[in-house]
């Protein structure tokens, strides 16, 4: 026989959490998946998954994956379950949450889900509708982009912004906190071929990454402080009369307030505040305000620290200021997501949230379990899915002795035992993207995209979406939300009829697995050049018409020092961060180093670092050091040194490089506490205060010391 005959295609995209969601080719033979390859035709993947994807079917039938649903056996976080059926799986779950619904009420339930998948049946809202049904807490999602998010559409409303494609229009490129030959690998083959045509490319980043290395200008930058780097670059625009007065009189609001405040700024003042020279944030300025056409590409890690929001409010003006919309390729970009027809109140009902209903904030799992968030009822039984806050979310330790309580009954639906999971009473075993069908949501590009399911999942392997229908109905809900297929429910959950979606349906989809939304071509798309921002006002609200009916909420205050019930900041200004040398001398005393804890370039968030070939590329937890500070602590490459502070601590092989400011300390985020040397990572050590707008996580605001340890 023919194996060429005999092996199938079928069109998928990848379920990852990852800017690119990129367009796959599964292939089957024998109703086994032996090899999955990027679609050539697809103008971001281009034909090549990234390092993470290599080998995704080998990932597929990796030996650990979990088959059936799991029992607890031995104690909390042992690691010892038996195999049980999906009916006492159910029934239990049941059981247990019927005697603490009946004793606390249902708000004792809490879900707690991220981006595991990013499906919009099964990522991070497919349980919305069952949770908000079942009247439990409702988690606040904010682990990221929640304080970008927030920023951007207070300043331009829900807006695509600039497309990545367009990008190769334009003449001068800011990449501004992204690391985009890890993150965003598809997206930098624009920015390359903007340079060739001789665009600038300018990166600002703390650490000299690949990407920075690979720019014609890398800033160094200290870490929560590019709110006054963009509110430098303003003062001299507008000192220097680079302005755009013409735009900016037609499409923005608040101008005369935004130059009072830019005022405050001052290069000399920036420079001591960034860490920057004054002569280059004024040749930044200048480059950036009279090379048109001048794009931004904004990444996420600029809104870890209590500033962030703030900061990317300030960066999100300046194209206004300077009329860089009005050029194809000219613009800034956070993330289109905003341009797809998603119909998410028709996913997640918050018509089914009971009057008065609590908010947790996620990020806050460890002070919500632990009783220092003080709740009544306190949280009796925690669900995950499609995440592991036991290494992604901040103050690890806190989030472990909570998740050991003997009292709470947790849930987890995993593929794999993870260092959250292992704390499960009950482990229920998901299906992988291969087996199921889901459109994928898509934050780096306009194309939407169509998975379909290759082949067949193991016989108790089911999709998140396939799992809330099965707790529905134990639960009793006979609401004819769960009695849709995932076909008619994919039908449901977009508007179809919207011009973004003109001439795409479910059915073509099926045949061309991805299409672009029809909202203009990258060679000519100027999404604001005549303004038509979707504010409010209309326009680029330098100074918020949002804020002037928007206090500081009851749940948990938005900035340090404001009492809830106080009003926001209108305007964007430098927010410092809590922890810093400057903000926070006496803490700096006993911890005098920041740490940046970003992505690892072979995980994908704390996902394929439990494979041992990713393993090997990533390399052990390693711990980033300046020369001037590892002499400081007799610390040599190789080192075992132990990074520390009144959190916890987590142990790593030194690496000294020069690409690190001094005073500055990176490890990377992913590594599971159980594969390094102290049985702790880098989340052990940040903190669960929240960034100042949208309660993001402040992950790169955090003071620590580091120390030799013996090997
Ligand atoms: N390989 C890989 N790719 C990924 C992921 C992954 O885990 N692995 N995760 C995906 C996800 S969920 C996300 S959100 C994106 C995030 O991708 P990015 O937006 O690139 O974010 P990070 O990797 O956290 O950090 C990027 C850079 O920001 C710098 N940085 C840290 N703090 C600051 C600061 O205060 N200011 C400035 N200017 N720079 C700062 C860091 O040194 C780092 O080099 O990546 C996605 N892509
Ligand atoms: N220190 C520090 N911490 C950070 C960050 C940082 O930069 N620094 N970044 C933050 C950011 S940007 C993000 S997005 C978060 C990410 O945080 P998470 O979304 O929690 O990260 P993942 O590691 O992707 O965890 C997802 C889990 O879902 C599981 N999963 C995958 N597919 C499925 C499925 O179909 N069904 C079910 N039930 N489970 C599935 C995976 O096996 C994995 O264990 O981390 C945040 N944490
Ligand atoms: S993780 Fe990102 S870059 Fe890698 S294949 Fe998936 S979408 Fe593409
Ligand atoms: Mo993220």
């Amino acid at each position: 026989m023919n194996a060429e005959i005999d092996t199938m295609i079928v069109r998928g995209a990848c379920p990852h959490d990852c800017p690119d969601t990129c367009a796959f080719e599964y292939h089957v033979k024998g109703g086994k998946l032996v090899e999955v390859t990027g679609d050539k035709n697809h103008p971001m993947t281009q034909g090549r998954l990234c390092v993470k994807l290599k080998d995704f079917a080998g990932h597929h039938y990796n030996p650990e994956r979990i088959l059936t649903p799991l029992k607890r056996v031995g104690p909390k976080g042992s690691r010892q379950f038996a195999p049980i059926t999906w009916d006492e799986a159910l029934t239990t779950i049941r059981d247990k949450w019927n005697g603490i619904i009946a004793e606390y009420g249902a708000q004792a339930i809490m879900p707690h889900a991220y981006l595991g998948h990013q499906g919009t049946l099964n990522g991070l809202t497919a349980g919305d509708a069952f949770f908000n049904r079942l009247g439990s807490t409702v988690a606040e999602k904010t682990y990221c982009e929640s304080g970008s998010s927030t920023a951007w559409v207070m300043t331009v409303g829900p807006s695509g912004g600039l497309d990545i494609e367009s990008f190769v229009h334009a003449k001068y490129i800011i990449v501004w906190g992204m690391n985009m030959t890890s993150t965003n690998i598809h997206g930098w083959p624009f920015i390359v071929k903007a340079q060739e045509a001789g665009a600038k490319v300018v990166v600002i980043d703390p650490v000299r990454t690949r990407t920075a290395k690979a720019a014609d200008w890398h800033i160094q930058i200290n870490p929560g402080t590019d709110g006054a780097l963009a509110l430098g670059m303003m003062n001299v625009i507008i000192a220097e009369d680079l302005v755009d007065h013409d735009y900016v009189e037609k499409y923005t609001l608040g101008y005369e307030e935004l130059k009072e405040r830019a005022a405050l700024f001052p290069p000399e003042r920036v420079s001591r505040i960034t860490g920057i020279p004054a002569e280059d944030i004024v040749r930044l300025a200048r480059e950036y305000a009279t090379t048109p056409p001048a794009a931004i590409r904004e990444g996420v890690a600029i809104e870890r620290s209590r500033g962030g929001g703030q900061a990317i409010r300030a960066i999100t003006c300046l194209p206004a200021l300077i009329g860089a919309w009005r050029h194809v390729g000219g613009g800034a970009m956070e993330m289109p997501i905003w341009e797809f027809p998603t119909n998410f109140d028709l996913i997640c009902r918050p018509d089914w949230i009971r009057p008065g209903t609590r908010v947790v904030n996620e990020l806050d799992l460890g002070a919500a379990l632990t009783g220092e968030l003080q709740l009544d009822p306190p949280i009796k039984s925690l669900f995950v899915y499609n995440s592991n806050p036991m290494s992604q979310a901040p103050a690890q330790a806190k989030i472990a002795k909570g998740l050991e309580r003997e009292d709470l009954f947790t849930v987890v639906s995993e593929l794999f035992i993870t260092d959250t999971a292992k704390y499960a009473d009950i482990i229920l075993p998901a299906a992988m993207q291969a087996e199921q069908l889901d459109i994928m949501v898509t934050w780096g590009h306009l194309y939407i995209s169509l998975n379909q399911p290759a082949i067949a999942p193991p016989p108790d392997c089911v999709p998140n979406v396939e799992m809330f229908r099965r707790l529905a109905k134990t639960m009793g809900f006979n609401d004819d939300y769960w009695d849709r297929s995932d076909w008619e429910m994919l039908q449901d959950f977009y508007d179809w009829d919207s011009p973004a979606l003109a001439g795409i349906t479910l059915e073509t989809l099926k045949e061309t697995g991805w299409a672009r939304i029809n909202v203009g071509l990258p060679h000519e798309r100027k999404p604001h050049a005549e303004g038509n921002f979707k504010t409010p006002s209309g326009k680029c609200e330098f100074k918020s018409s949002v804020t002037e009916n928007f206090v500081v909420p009851v749940w948990r205050s938005m900035y340090e020092g404001m009492q809830p019930g106080d009003p926001i900041d209108p305007l964007p200004d430098y927010v410092p961060p809590y922890e810093s040398r400057e903000t926070n001398p006496e803490l700096a005393r006993r911890f005098p180093l920041s740490i940046v804890s970003p992505k690892a370039h072979a995980f994908l968030n704390s996902q394929y670092a439990n494979e041992a070939p990713k393993q090997k590329r990533q390399g052990e937890q390693t711990v980033f050091m300046h020369p001037a500070d590892a002499a400081a602590r007799q610390i040599v490459t190789g080192s075992t040194v132990r990074v520390f502070n009144e959190r916890g601590h987590f142990d790593g092989r030194a690496e000294i490089v020069d690409a690190l400011m001094p005073g500055l300390v990176m490890a990377n985020l992913g590594h599971w506490p159980s594969f390094t040397k102290s049985g702790t990572a880098v989340n052990s050590i940040s903190s669960d205060a929240h960034c100042g707008m949208g309660m993001a996580g402040s992950y790169s605001d955090n003071l620590v010391e580091v120390e030799h340890v013996a090997a």
